[in-house]
């Protein structure tokens, strides 16, 4: 009988990038593969993720009438128990065939990952074991393979035979009608209009990642892949960016998922941009990381294409280095963030904010550091901190005792700070760092943050800007969905009436 693989994840977005470069691999084997994604918003605590009778029945009654053989999860962390469910459901409904799961989590925990009713989890990459699967071979052979012995789960190491040369790899599935989406309880097929609906950034961007790997280990990190960062040569790179080009003219940039794009050597960037000019002609995003930032790098990229910059604060010097262990700090930040700017490059920074073990003086050095950045070119990407099993910080939680103090559940509700009675950021810090900074004047944002929240007067204008300022922010998302002509437009003048009270703000002080 010839295999059917159905490859799924449980993702807030459809940016299955996972599946598409696992799924690409299966099909060059000659195996039938299908995608599917299942749309569903990240859990609150105690709102656990579940599938209604009816996504059962289309679900199985899909896998039926198109002969799949074999289903494989891509699984986060919060994706593991809502595949717990499926699977059991799927059990429960008559699906006979292989089930198994790969990807982040069961590459952190794998013994979990190998949950009641499936046959396998995978550890690391997911080709070679995938394609010795087809093959049938025996499971005792194949690295990095969890599975059941006699009634116990084995896990066999991962090893250096997974790790296939990047530039081997075909280029990952991105096609329309031939995949599904579940979403609002209704199987259908993943077209073009459902991808621009549900795959953010209306879908004209195209995810890629050139290499795997990166060269640091911050503690709430779960990056499998480590150091050495593995890079693909340019010319793979250019060669699916063309070939993209051509098959799907509608894309009109690329959004570069690498974890340390950046940190690339000078010849494979300045190749890099030399070819995506000539060649693509595409506009992209890169994450950058602080201490690779140069003008000359800055300006070669923005040459060629680059239109964004996303790049991480985190927290303050003591937290990055007695918490994160990140080796970046306030000064490597802004040395950097500053040229992005220089270069006219809007600047999109994640901060982590929730964190139980901030203290008054990381938000006030924090907010001292955004201030310092020219405006208004950048906002925050506020990220709540999720202790994820199998890292070390993690590891530091469970020894502190602090889990139950996180506002988030890296299972339950994953970056979502729900937990009843859990720490938060006090409103203050938040609202003057995540929203009100961006949008005043220095000397504004610096008396604001000289007074403190033990000011009534301060912690009332904050307040009252950062409420005016979300709700100008929601207005202009919403008419971004319905006429993103008008967006732009509209969007300055909202932000002229905010800025306008803020300057009446700074007059008072
Ligand atoms: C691109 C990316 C995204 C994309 C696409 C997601 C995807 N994976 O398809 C988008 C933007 C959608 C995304 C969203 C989010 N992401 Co994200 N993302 C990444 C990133 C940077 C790269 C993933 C990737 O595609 N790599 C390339 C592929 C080819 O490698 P791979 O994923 O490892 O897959 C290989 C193996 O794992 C295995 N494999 C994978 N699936 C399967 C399935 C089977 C059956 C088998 C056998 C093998 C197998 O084979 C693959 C090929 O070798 C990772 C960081 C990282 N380096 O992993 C974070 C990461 C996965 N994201 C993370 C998080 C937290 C999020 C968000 C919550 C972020 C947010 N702020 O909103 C959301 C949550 C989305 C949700 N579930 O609702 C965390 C997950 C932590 C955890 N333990 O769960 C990571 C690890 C980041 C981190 N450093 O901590 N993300
Ligand atoms: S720089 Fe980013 S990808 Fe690398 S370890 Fe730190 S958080 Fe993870």
């Amino acid at each position: 009988m010839s295999h059917h693989l159905l490859l799924a994840t449980i993702d807030e977005q459809a940016r299955p990038l996972s599946i598409r470069v696992l799924g690409a691999y299966a099909e060059s084997l000659g195996v039938r593969t299908t995608l599917l994604v299942i749309l569903r918003k990240i859990a609150p605590f105690g709102s656990p993720v579940t599938f209604s009778a009816s996504e059962i029945q289309q679900l199985t009654r899909f896998l039926e009438s198109e002969h799949v053989t074999h289903v494989g999860f891509y699984l986060m962390t919060a994706s593991l128990r809502p595949y717990e469910r499926l699977v059991r459901a799927l059990r429960e409904a008559g699906f006979s065939g292989v089930i198994m799961a790969g990807g982040v989590h069961p590459t952190l925990c794998p013994e979990e990952s190998l949950v009641a009713g499936a046959d396998y989890a995978v550890q690391g990459a997911g080709e070679v074991p995938l394609g010795l699967l087809f093959a049938g071979a025996a499971p005792e052979t194949i690295p990095g393979l969890v599975w059941r012995k006699n009634g116990s789960t084995v896990v066999n190491p991962p090893t250096e035979a997974q790790r296939l040369p990047l530039d081997d790899l075909p280029f990952p599935i991105f096609r329309f009608d031939t995949d599904r989406i579940l979403v609002n309880g209704k199987l259908q097929r993943l077209s073009w209009t459902m991808h621009t609906r549900y795959a953010g950034w209306n879908g004209l961007l195209y995810d890629a990642v050139t290499s795997r790997g990166c060269l640091y280990r911050c503690a709430y990190c779960c990056n499998v892949y480590r150091s050495p960062v593995r890079r693909a040569g340019v010319d793979r790179v250019m060669r699916e960016l063309v070939d993209l080009r051509r098959r799907e003219p509608r894309i009109r940039g690329v959004n570069l998922q690498d974890d340390s794009f950046f940190a690339g050597s000078d010849e494979w960037v300045t190749e890099f941009c030399a070819r995506m000019k000539t060649e693509v002609g595409l506009p992209f995003i890169v994450r950058m990381i602080p201490r690779f930032v140069t003008a000359e790098r800055i300006a070669l990229l923005k040459s060629s294409g680059l239109r964004y910059v996303t790049m991480g604060l985190e927290g303050s010097n003591r937290i990055n280095r007695t918490l994160f262990n990140r080796r970046e700090d306030r000064e490597s930040f802004v040395k950097a963030a500053r040229k992005v700017l220089a270069a006219g490059l809007p600047l999109s920074i994640d901060y982590i904010v929730h964190n139980p073990y901030e203290r008054e003086d990381d938000l006030r050095e924090v907010a001292t550091t955004l201030n310092a950045l020219p405006r208004p070119n950048w906002w925050i990407v506020a990220l709540s901190l999720t202790s994820f099993p199998g890292t070390p910080l993690h590891e530091r939680c469970v020894r502190d005792g602090t889990l139950t103090r996180f506002a988030t559940d890296a299972y339950e509700a994953m970056l979502n700070p729900s937990r009843p009675g859990a720490y938060h950021t006090p409103d203050f810090w938040l609202d003057l760092i995540t929203v009100v900074l961006r949008h005043v004047r220095p000397e504004l944002g610096a008396k604001l943050i000289a007074a403190g929240p033990g000011n009534a007067h301060a912690t009332e204008t904050v307040r009252r800007l950062a409420s005016t300022m979300r709700l100008t922010q929601r207005l202009t998302s919403s008419v971004q969905q319905r006429v993103p002509r008008l967006a732009r437009g509209i969007s300055r003048v909202l932000r002229l009436l905010a800025g306008r009270r803020a300057g009446r703000i700074v007059d008072f002080f």
